[in-house]
């Protein structure tokens, strides 16, 4: 799998969300800092980016095809000491599987010959109150980690993101913009094309996007799209490396 991410901060500094790939250990992750911290004067950007930094350094811990994303998840949350809360998705390859440990609405989607194959379903306790991790007695731990499990084949792309991709693109605008390129593309192409597109959706306000239909569907009244900070990492299923 080849993997390249994008990340559109809606403040144009560091924002609140954190990703990493690693292609040694065929592994991302995406983390999404709450932002009702900021409130208290909390930065949750630095409890997102301590989690993704601590995951890159327990997946050292792991030995390559046999990385285990609830472990990792679970050592990294256990050495991430900033305040704030986050939410994480962690994924890997193993042969033809995905593996992944997912904590509230950041996720994964895997498209197929145009189609969304596969969407990983959101952990929230509320409507727009996501799972979280964090050090204080209300945050979730990784003991609510979904752990997902999909087949996949060659050529499938997987697109993975925080709630500033989803809430702004459906799956079928992502086919269509995987549908604008022949042939090979880059995964850093594809990344930088789809979250230009959910920037660009998060700012028009007259938008049935997908945060308004689930606004609809939670009883509000919403339209438009919805600024967040949008990272969006990309992994395109190549030939078996065994
Ligand atoms: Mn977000």
């Amino acid at each position: 799998m080849d993997m390249a991410g994008f990340y559109i901060p809606k403040d144009g500094k560091l924002g609140e969300d954190a990703f990493f790939v690693n292609q040694k250990k065929q592994t991302l992750g995406i983390a999404d800092g709450v932002g009702g911290w900021s409130r208290r004067g909390i930065d949750a950007g630095k409890y997102a980016r301590e989690l993704m930094s601590n995951s890159v350094i327990s997946l050292c811990d792991e030995s390559g095809g046999t990385v285990n994303p609830k472990r990792v998840l679970n050592k990294a949350y256990a050495n991430t000491k900033a305040k704030g809360s986050s939410t994480a998705c962690i994924i890997t390859l193993k042969g033809r599987w995905l593996y992944a440990a997912n904590v509230g609405d950041s996720g994964f989607m895997v498209f197929r010959d145009k189609q969304c194959v596969y969407k990983s379903p959101i952990q929230q306790h509320g409507f727009n109150h996501p799972y979280q991790l964090g050090n204080s007695k209300k945050s979730d731990t990784p003991v609510c980690a979904d752990e997902i499990k999909v087949q996949v084949e060659n050529g499938d792309v997987i697109v993975a993101g925080s709630d500033g991709l989803f809430d702004n693109m459906y799956p079928h605008e992502i086919v269509g913009i995987l549908g604008l390129v022949e042939g090979y593309a880059f995964p850093e192409q594809l990344a930088w094309m789809i979250a230009e597109s959910a920037s660009s959706n998060s700012h028009d306000k007259d938008l049935y996007s997908p945060f308004a239909k689930a606004n609809e569907e939670a009883g509000f009244h919403y339209l438009g799209g919805k600024i967040d900070d949008i990272t969006v990492v990309v992994g395109q299923i190549g030939e078996s490396m065994k």
